[in-house]
């Protein structure tokens, strides 16, 4: 009789936000438990019913684990090479026929949870022309158009300081729910009762009653797509009725006389009817706001699926600013990443700036930022005849079918394409259409370190996981895939030498950073840095090197005690290295070093809310919302997760519901100018009235897909309504929250 062999594993768990620990019990090579890590220096043993899926994720019958190869309807397995000469005859010679326009990239969501993708997309970027898009701009965009314009840098996000603030309102934002966005923090619900077990209180403005509103102290309904007109009312009344002091980050900010003279209409009477808050409630906001010894104000995806998005984030940022809480404790302030942070390289205070607006697209001429184009654009852009066509197409850790606007229209567009290829690990609604997939590992088949979420977390901290199992035979790690794509792309072959590519990747950032006039290692050799980072290869070597090159790194033997690789493997629950310091001006990359809120293109933007003030409410209008139990389009193959009730609901107000004749567990046809869906039926208060909500990334019932469980209880596809064509101008980031709908009873009550 042989015993088991027992082990415990750490890891950060990679599928949301909030980074937290996970303790993990290996029995035999499997896992047999996970739970939270208490001993986790950020999140202290905190976990939500997803982290311990990763077991399930791994096991899953139908997750893809060779390439596969598809012929009409059917995928067949076949050999790596293969399926990097088949990249190479089908892929490549469209790029060779029609330029590097004419193949497409989308990256979605788990890529910017996964190092191993992020780091290496620079070089397959390289291999592309300007046809490459992603979920950020279904997402966070025109926050981050903000952030390059205010701070220089797109991941410069203000951070709600949750852990000193004293008065925290979130907007358009469920973290019970999400586990929080756009500010990395493990446990909300903790860190808001701690808000307001020190005498604090939280606000949150939202159409729905949400799980976060039901713990705050106070929910603040608003009409949908109208946060601008709400924030501009709220503005008005901070800078024309209390001009607060806005603290040390006065002497580094621009452009308020602007700002005031294009506000200056925007009353909070003016606005009031527009976004359903009472004006007396704007003023008080004000009031309260400027009256808090620190106060914070987060807007998060519920501002940025909407036409006025940009416009929002600027606002944000003018309302922080102006009651003197931007880059102060307690108010919103900039994380310190300890490796790869945009704001910790370079001359510090002064930068390029972003590239807003120097590509745009072919077809609708939208303005690209951060070398990308937005997603709504992208079903045009294939369907379009003429020089820079996307004829081929590669996705990465995305599902656009179920999640970017009027996917009926991308999926058509998709089977347009003369071949696609799908890195992924799913045949879901949108990799059925690829001619090939590329299968990835598991998470727990890989290393990890959250290159993006620690740019914008409450707290600076650094947390590398090692691979928790080994990788099976036969699966390659994404990043080896990715570099292979890379060299096929830029003509070296069907089987270019990854290891090369891989040096060459090490070798151009470690130039780059002996260039870096003011890092630790300027004017040293290459060379020798790279021998420092032997033996180490793929994404560890260019962590290491980022690590002990970033702000609290060693400098390659310049700071003694700094931060390596070596001492993260040396922690695995992780480093902390403290509370948020105010950072202005070091952590400016704008190119006159100050920031400047009087930004011209986004206040012109004002003219269209001026406009929308005066529109009338269009009939129901439709939302989204998030679930605990689910992420985007991904999660609902999982058991675990997919057990008990019924997600994909349509909710609507009881008022409403009676007025349309629905009942709760009923079905109802909700049409837009899109199309249409029929949904089941959810009776609840927690909307308000002429609001419906559906949650996105559901609709599995499409053919060809290989999802056993989520096909059970297959949802409905929300973004069969929504439009590509409405779209925020500025950003490009689609109007998903507030379509107009019309909602038809179909049926009575079955079940809920
Ligand atoms: N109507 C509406 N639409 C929305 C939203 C909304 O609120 N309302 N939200 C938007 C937002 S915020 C986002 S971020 C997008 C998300 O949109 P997407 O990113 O397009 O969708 P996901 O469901 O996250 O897709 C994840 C895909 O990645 C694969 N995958 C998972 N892990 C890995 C990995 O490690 N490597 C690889 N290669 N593949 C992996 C999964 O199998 C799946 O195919 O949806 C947007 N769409
Ligand atoms: N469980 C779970 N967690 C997730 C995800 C998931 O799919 N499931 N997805 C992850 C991703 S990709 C992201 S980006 C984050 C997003 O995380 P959050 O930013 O917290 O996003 P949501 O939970 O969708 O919350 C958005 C809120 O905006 C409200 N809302 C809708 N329209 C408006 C409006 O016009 N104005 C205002 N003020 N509010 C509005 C909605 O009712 C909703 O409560 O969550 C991440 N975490
Ligand atoms: S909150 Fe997010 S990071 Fe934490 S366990 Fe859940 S999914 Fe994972
Ligand atoms: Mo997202």
């Amino acid at each position: 009789m042989t015993t088991a062999s027992t082990a415990t594993a750490w890891r950060t768990c990679p599928l949301c936000e909030a980074t937290c620990g996970l303790e993990i019990e290996l029995v035999d090579g499997s896992v047999r438990r996970i739970r939270g890590d208490r001993r986790d220096v950020f999140s202290h043993g905190y976990i939500c019913p997803k982290g311990s899926s990763l077991k399930g994720l791994r096991e899953d019958p139908d997750r893809v684990r060779s390439p596969l190869v598809r012929s009409g309807s059917e995928f067949t397995p076949i050999a790596w090479d293969d399926a990097f000469r088949l990249v190479h005859e089908r892929l490549f010679p469209i790029i060779e026929r029609h330029g590097p326009d004419a193949v497409g990239f989308y990256n979605g969501n788990p890529w910017s949870h996964n190092y191993e993708a992020v780091l290496y997309t620079g070089a397959l970027y390289r291999s592309l022309g300007r046809n490459r898009f992603a979920a950020a701009s279904v997402d966070q965009r025109p926050r981050e158009i903000v952030s390059g314009l205010h701070f220089g840098t797109r991941t410069a996000f203000p951070v709600p300081d949750l852990d000193r603030t004293r008065l925290l309102v979130l907007i358009g934002t469920d973290p019970l729910e999400s586990n929080g966005s756009l500010a990395t923090a493990p446990d909300w619900p903790g860190r808001l009762a701690a808000i307001r077990a020190r005498g604090g209180r939280v606000l949150v403005v939202d159409p729905r009653r949400t799980r976060t509103a039901e713990v705050a102290d106070e929910h603040v309904p608003i009409v949908p797509g109208t946060d601008a007109a709400f924030l501009s009312g709220l503005a008005h009344a901070l800078l024309f009725d209390h001009r607060a002091d806005p603290g040390p980050a006065g002497r580094y900010v621009d452009g308020m006389d602007t700002v005031r003279g294009a506000l200056a209409p925007f009353t909070p009477e003016r606005v009031a009817s527009c976004c359903g808050i009472p004006a007396v409630r704007i003023r008080q906001l004000a009031a309260e706001l400027v009256g808090a010894p620190s106060a914070a104000v987060h807007g998060r995806l519920g501002t940025c699926l909407q036409d006025k998005a940009t416009l929002t984030a600027w606002l944000l940022d003018v309302v922080n600013y102006a009651t003197g809480n931007l880059d102060r404790p307690g108010g919103v302030m900039f994380a310190k990443a300890a490796a790869f942070g945009l704001n910790t390289t370079g001359r510090p205070g002064i930068g390029g700036g972003g590239d807003y607006g120097e590509v745009r697209s072919r077809v609708r001429d939208m303005p690209g930022a951060f070398d990308q184009l937005p997603s709504s654009c992208m079903a045009e852009e294939m369907e379009t005849p003429g020089e820079g066509q996307i004829r081929g197409f590669v996705t990465l850790a995305g599902n656009p079918v179920l999640t970017t606007p009027d996917s009926q229209r991308l999926a058509s567009a998709l089977d347009g394409l003369e071949f696609m290829v799908s890195i992924d690990m799913y045949i879901n609604e949108t990799t059925r259409h690829a001619d090939l997939i590329l299968p990835v590992p598991s998470p727990l088949e890989r290393s990890h370190y959250d290159v993006a979420y620690y740019q914008f977390a409450v707290r600076n901290v650094a947390n590398y996981s090692p691979p928790t199992l080994e990788r099976p035979p036969g699966s390659l790690p994404e990043w080896r895939i990715m570099l292979a794509l890379t060299g096929i792309l830029s003509g070296l072959g069907p089987s270019p030498d990854v290891d090369a590519l891989d040096d060459a990747v090490a070798a151009f950032l470690a130039h780059q950073a002996v260039a870096d006039e003011h890092g630790p290692v300027q004017g040293r050799d290459p060379g020798e840095i790279l021998r420092m980072l032997e033996p180490r290869t793929g994404p560890e070597r260019l962590l290491d090197l980022a690590l002990r090159t970033g702000p609290y790194g060693d400098g390659f033997g310049v700071v003694p005690g700094g931060l390596s690789l070596a001492v993260l493997e040396a922690h695995p629950h992780g480093v902390d290295l403290g509370p948020l310091r105010p950072r202005l001006p070091e952590m400016l990359r704008t190119p006159n070093g100050r920031v400047d809120l009087g930004t011209p293109a986004i206040v012109a933007d004002l003219g269209r809310l001026r406009e929308h003030l005066d529109r009338p409410r269009p009939g129901y209008v439709l939302i989204g919302r998030r679930d605990l139990r689910s992420n985007n389009s991904w999660a609902h193959n999982l058991r675990t997760l997919s057990k008990g009730k019924e997600r994909c609901t349509l909710w609507v107000n009881p008022t409403d519901a009676e007025a349309l004749g629905l009942v709760d567990g009923g079905r109802a046809r909700v049409s837009s100018e899109t199309g249409s869906v029929q949904a089941l039926v959810e009776v609840t208060d927690a909307i308000m009235a002429g609001v419906v909500s559906l949650p996105h990334g559901w609709g599995h019932d499409m053919e060809n897909t290989r999802l056993s469980v989520a096909r059970q209880r297959p949802g409905v596809n929300a973004n069969r309504l929504s439009s590509a064509d409405h779209v925020d101008p500025l950003s490009g980031n689609p109007h998903l929250n507030g379509i107009p709908v019309t909602i038809e009873s179909l049926s009575a009550a079955t079940r809920v």
